[in-house]
């Protein structure tokens, strides 16, 4: 079996991109012999050389790329205004459906030779992706190679392609592709001493000792994984600017930058830059940062002139100022409009963008003080400045009002801004679900949060269509192609280190493919998402199954993804009160380890009751940050989800959920059946040994019995905790401390 030849030591590093040898490459359609690319563009050799790359792999024989056609079965890459018969090709109408990075494939018979003036040799099939770009040909051709792999997983190589001229009609291959959001992008978290903020998977992979890494296939490797999902924006370093990284725009390291850029930018990818504001001070000796001090918009212009000299494409900066006492425009009594406005102007001339994050709160608060309430503060902050960015500025806005829980509501300033664009920000890492050392698959979790509807200009007032800037705001279309920028879209904090296997867990590889084919489409299901992911993942010489291929485990390992998110929900911080971890690190259940901090993230369970009362009525307000009909669905206890009960309500132990339970019994449920369903996964897990290869079996089975094992610890520190506050006795008796 050719499969044998390619068994190798697996430690997950190719991920989705493994591309395994097909069982039936004999099968080889005949177009993926030669490759023809027309046109010089950087982008456009990359995705020739990735196509090539993947074929090879797959099929065991090298295509040919050549630049002129030739008289057989071939691929082409092409943009429209390069090809020389596009017009056969793509009507006007069909070439006009195309957005600015998407892509339509097309694979017919070559049609009759007659209309084709310089192809009039080729018999057989052959197949174009087109697009108005060369990176939208490199997407193009990631899609084509998973069309491919797909089909030789699931051994239905294609007889369509290879059939003659005669049966054919009509295309056996005919896509038609467009990114929705049009910025994609990933932050990283990343220190310039090799650490990385929040990170699980090992230390930095862009820099190590206050340098550089001196890894570039590393990095290129990275940019491949992004490029194939269509990550096409990327922040280099930690939104928390530390004294060392607040230099990287000094020219002590701003070749360095440019060598990134380079990297990224045959992949398509535009770096960014997470910059300290109060850098005119820390590097310039000025004696403020004033965003309305001339001497401080002068330094920032020169600065801008520099960094552009260098990096001539840089996407831009992104901001975290007076966030967590870090440094901003609040300092000197000026509002962040003002400070976004003033960098923006700097990097006006050079076509870049300022990243304004609105993760701004208090985080020196007194715990007595219960009007205060930190998930307001994104809201409270930046309504009253709707309307004041510039055109090149972007608030960068959390999923939800506190910061990344494995339940929250959705943030209610997406639909609160109207005149101004935003990026939502998701976290890849697994920070407060499970450390890459649980397993949670948040697609779905995503995907709520996206299909939300805020009623901002009435019903169907989505987050994906605010995020993907197609809501028309303040009464007139909110099109990108009005203004000079596009400047809508998602960004999420990235899962990957350099631990071999990018994430940790192998099986959290599914979070940074899913965020990437979930921001190119926010319609495509966490099913077909999990489903992508396991076939590409799994095929080949992954899996010891005699066939080679996937079938045995897809759905199992599909349904362990789909699962996963409600299952560590299940056993950690009940109903959406959140929290409940270990201070500092955030791993592990202490129920009270942030009840009386300074942090903003309470509790206020007591003898009687548990939860935040955020109503309008005797609360905090929070929940009249929303349009109706949600302000009111959640004003009111008959009506709130039970999932976010206690995230807008202070309610006794003995109330009554929607699903027929007291919120102690739901608590003392959940608990004991989320520890047995922690254990259910690793056990399932256990059942597919021997479909898997082993290295990779052994990977994944060291974490899923870490999580069992971590689920009870969870499960009883929270019941304990709640059945000694309440004194309410488990309906079923079962063990509690
Ligand atoms: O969730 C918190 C994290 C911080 C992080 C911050 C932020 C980068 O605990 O580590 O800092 O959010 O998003 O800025």
């Amino acid at each position: 079996m050719s499969n044998h030849m390619d068994v190798q030591k697996e430690n997950g590093y190719d991920a989705w991109l493994h591309y395994p040898r097909s069982s039936h490459a004999e099968n080889r359609p005949a177009w993926c012999n030669v490759i023809v690319v027309t046109g010089e563009d950087e982008v456009l050799q990359t995705a020739a050389n990735e196509l090539q790359r993947g074929l090879t792999s797959m099929f065991g024989q090298q295509p040919k790329i050549s630049v002129v056609p030739v008289d057989a079965p071939f691929i082409t890459l092409v943009t429209f205004r390069d090809h020389p018969l596009v017009a056969e090709r793509f009507s006007a109408e069909e070439q006009a459906d195309v957005n600015a990075e998407g892509y339509r494939i097309r694979g017919t018979e070559m049609i009759n030779p007659a209309q084709s003036a310089s192809y009039d040799a080729i018999k057989g099939p052959y197949v174009t992706v087109a697009g108005q770009t060369s990176k939208g040909v490199l997407y193009g051709v990631f899609h084509l190679l998973r069309w491919l792999q797909e089909r030789l997983d699931g051994e239905l190589l294609l007889q369509a392609t290879s059939k003659s001229s005669e049966s054919s009609d009509g295309p056996f291959l005919d896509v038609l592709s467009n990114p929705v959001n049009p910025i994609r992008m990933i932050n990283h978290w990343d220190n310039m001493d090799g650490s990385v903020e929040r990170g699980y998977a090992g230390a930095s992979i862009f820099y190590e000792n206050n340098a550089l890494t001196k890894n570039m296939d590393r990095l290129r490797d990275y940019a491949r994984l992004l490029a194939s999902v269509g990550i096409q924006s990327l922040s280099i370093n930690n939104v928390n600017v530390h004294q060392v990284e607040t230099e990287l725009i000094t020219d002590k390291f701003l070749s360095d930058v440019a060598r990134l850029a380079a990297i990224f930018r045959a992949y398509g990818i535009q770096i960014y830059l997470s910059i300290n504001y109060a850098s005119p001070m820390q590097l310039g000796g000025l004696t403020t940062a004033d965003p309305l001090d001339p001497g401080v918009a002068e330094w920032w212009r020169a600065k801008a002139r520099e960094v552009y000299a260098a990096v001539p494409d840089l996407g831009g900066f992104v901001v975290k100022a007076d966030s967590e006492n870090r440094p901003g425009p609040f300092s000197c009594g000026r509002h962040h409009a003002d400070g976004a406005n003033m960098l923006a102007d700097a990097l006006q001339p050079y076509g870049g963008r300022i990243i304004w994050r609105c993760f701004v709160y208090d985080c020196k608060q007194d715990w007595r003080d219960r009007k205060t309430d930190r998930a307001r503060a994104a809201f409270d902050h930046f309504k009253p400045l709707d309307g004041l960015f510039r055109d090149n500025v972007i608030l960068q806005i959390k999923n939800g009002p506190m910061d990344f829980q494995v339940r929250e509501p959705v943030s209610p300033l997406f639909g609160a801004l109207q005149a101004t664009q935003v990026l939502l920000e998701f976290q890849i890492t697994q920070e407060y679900t499970g450390q890459q050392r649980h397993l949670c698959y948040l697609v779905p979790q995503w995907k709520e949060v996206l299909d939300f509807d805020t009623y901002a200009q009435g019903k169907g007032s989505t987050i994906k269509r605010i995020v993907s800037g197609s809501l028309g705001r303040n009464g007139s279309p909110a099109s990108p192609s009005s203004t000079k920028y596009t400047n809508y879209g998602i960004a999420a904090v990235s899962n990957i280190g350099a631990d071999t296997n990018w994430t940790g867990h192998l099986l959290a590889q599914s979070n940074l493919y899913g965020y990437g084919r979930l921001a190119w489409d926010p319609e495509l299901s966490a099913d077909e998402i999990a489903d992508e992911w396991v076939r590409l993942t799994f095929g080949g010489h992954r899996n010891r199954s005699h066939t080679g291929n996937s079938k045995h485990l897809v759905p199992v390992i599909k349904k362990m993804l789909l699962d996963s998110w409600n299952i560590y929900e299940s056993y950690t911080a009940p109903l959406g009160v959140g929290w409940m971890v270990s201070p500092g690190h955030h791993y592990g259940p202490d129920v009270d380890g942030y009840e009386y901090s300074m942090w903003g993230t309470y509790h206020f369970a007591d003898c009687r009751g548990i939860g935040v009362d955020r109503t309008i009525a005797t609360g905090t307000g929070y929940a009249g940050q929303y349009f109706s009909p949600q302000a009111d669905i959640y004003e009111s206890t008959e009506t709130c989800p039970d999932e976010l009960l206690l995230f807008f309500h202070h309610v006794p132990y003995t109330h009554m959920l929607h699903s027929g339970q007291t919120v102690i019994q739901h608590i003392y449920d959940t608990h004991f059946e989320g520890a047995e369903h922690a254990a259910n996964l690793r056990d399932t897990w256990v059942s597919l040994r021997d479909h898997l290869d082993e290295a990779i079996y052994a990977q994944v089975l060291e974490r899923l019995e870490h999580q069992a094992e971590h689920a009870k610890e969870w499960r009883d520190r929270i019941n304990t905790y709640f059945y000694r506050k309440s004194g309410i006795a488990d309906q079923k008796n079962r063990p509690i401390y």
